[in-house]
């Protein structure tokens, strides 16, 4: 499953943000809505051509994509270090597939800021550095290892050393590893290092109910508004996401019922929850794509990064469908709800057979055929 970790300092809203997600999950009817650790959640993804897959394909079960989010302790100054729940911390995110990174832009002096004063770029920075110091903790001892097994003469430790000591200097200089360009072999390499800083980020800037409408709008002028653009503006040059939410406010809404919500929100000028523009930030930001599977009695929708191979695909749905993938059958939904049927598909040759290298596209029905 597509996994979110919530990060940032304390105290600036992450569980107030994580309660209203999974609350609305939860309240969204008939989703095997779950709870697995109480700081885990699981958010189903609304889905329009899920359904219209469910009239053609009629199984028993419908189940949406879904994100799962993680809420981690707050981070301080010095966690790569130990500090706080730093560590505990930091092992909880490095298997997401992305942090959500929630940044204080309200001002309320009944809620203690840790830093004293209310300054989003240095939070963000103070959360930044910690990441970054984590990653070269991680770099140092892939470089140990790398210079032992070096004596060995092979080839790949070779590479793996001069990687290490390049990242090593750019992390140094505060650039994060998913702001590198690397050639396609380092690329790979990276990924196996698993590091906090090459993983994509969505900047929540966590402001005010008040002003929340005029910064959706793009004219906010008020005090929230200022670190909400000094945030989005450092978002934009690194190609991060970044939105404006009210935790409070959604943690409000969902104490509401459809009705109330829609005209709580009618009334202040925003057009939908905050939770709905997380989701869509998330797929737009990130490069997410939906693939479906319809075999046995379940229809289901899963989500990967643009650009997942048929193998790796498969390996969201289970690991032995990855480590046995033989080949995928494979159409768009756009032809398998046009067509009626996988058999009608088969007869008039929509239905392509894909092998390992295969890229999967947003919208593909895929049947995949693999090895226990
Ligand atoms: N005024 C205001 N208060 C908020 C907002 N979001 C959260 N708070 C308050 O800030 C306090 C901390 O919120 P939490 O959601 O627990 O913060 P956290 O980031 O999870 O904190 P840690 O788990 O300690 O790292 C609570 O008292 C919330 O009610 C907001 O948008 N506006
Ligand atoms: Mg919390």
């Amino acid at each position: 499953m597509y996994s979110m970790g919530i990060i940032g300092l304390p105290n600036v809203g992450k569980s107030t943000l994580f309660n209203a997600l999974t609350k609305a999950a939860a309240l969204a009817a008939n989703y095997p809505f779950c709870t697995i650790e109480p700081n885990i959640g699981i958010v189903p993804i609304p889905d329009q051509r899920l359904r219209e897959i469910g009239k053609v394909m009629q199984p028993e079960k419908l189940t949406p994509a879904a994100i799962e989010f993680i809420d981690i302790a707050g981070l301080v100054r010095g966690a790569s270090r130990g500090e706080g729940l730093g560590n505990q911390f930091l092992g909880r995110v490095r298997e997401v597939d992305a942090l959500v990174h929630v940044i204080r832009c309200f001002a309320d002096d009944n809620v203690s800021h840790v830093e004293g004063d209310l300054a989003a770029l240095r939070d963000r920075d103070i959360v930044q550095t910690e990441l970054l110091l984590a990653d070269l903790q991680t770099l140092e001892r892939r470089r140990e290892k790398a210079s032992r097994y070096l004596k060995t003469g092979e080839e790949r430790y070779k590479a793996e050393l001069k990687l290490v000591d390049y990242l090593m200097e750019q992390l140094n200089q505060g650039i994060a590893a998913r702001n590198l360009e690397l050639k396609e072999d380092d690329q790979a390499l990276l990924s196996e290092f698993r590091l906090l800083t090459s993983l994509p980020v969505l900047y929540c800037a966590n402001v005010s109910a008040e002003e929340l409408a005029d910064i959706i709008a793009g004219d906010g002028s008020g005090p929230c508004s200022r670190h909400y653009e000094e945030l989005k503006a450092v978002a934009d040059e690194e190609g991060s996401g970044c939105i404006a939410i009210a935790a409070q406010l959604e943690a409000e809404l969902q104490e509401l019922d459809d009705d109330e919500r829609q005209e709580f929100l009618t009334e202040l000028g925003i057009p939908n929850s905050g939770l709905d523009r997380l989701v869509r930030a998330a797929y737009q930001q990130l490069d997410l794509v939906t693939f479906y599977t319809v075999k046995g009695p379940e229809t289901r929708a899963w989500i990967i990064p643009r650009g997942t191979k048929a193998p790796q695909a498969a390996g969201r749905i289970h690991s032995d469908m990855e480590r046995g993938f033989i080949r995928a059958e494979v159409l768009s939904a756009a032809d398998l709800i046009e067509l009626g049927s996988f058999a009608r598909a088969r007869e008039v040759g929509t239905l392509r057979s894909e092998g390992k290298e295969y890229v999967v596209q947003d919208g593909d029905v895929m049947l995949i055929r693999f090895n226990v």
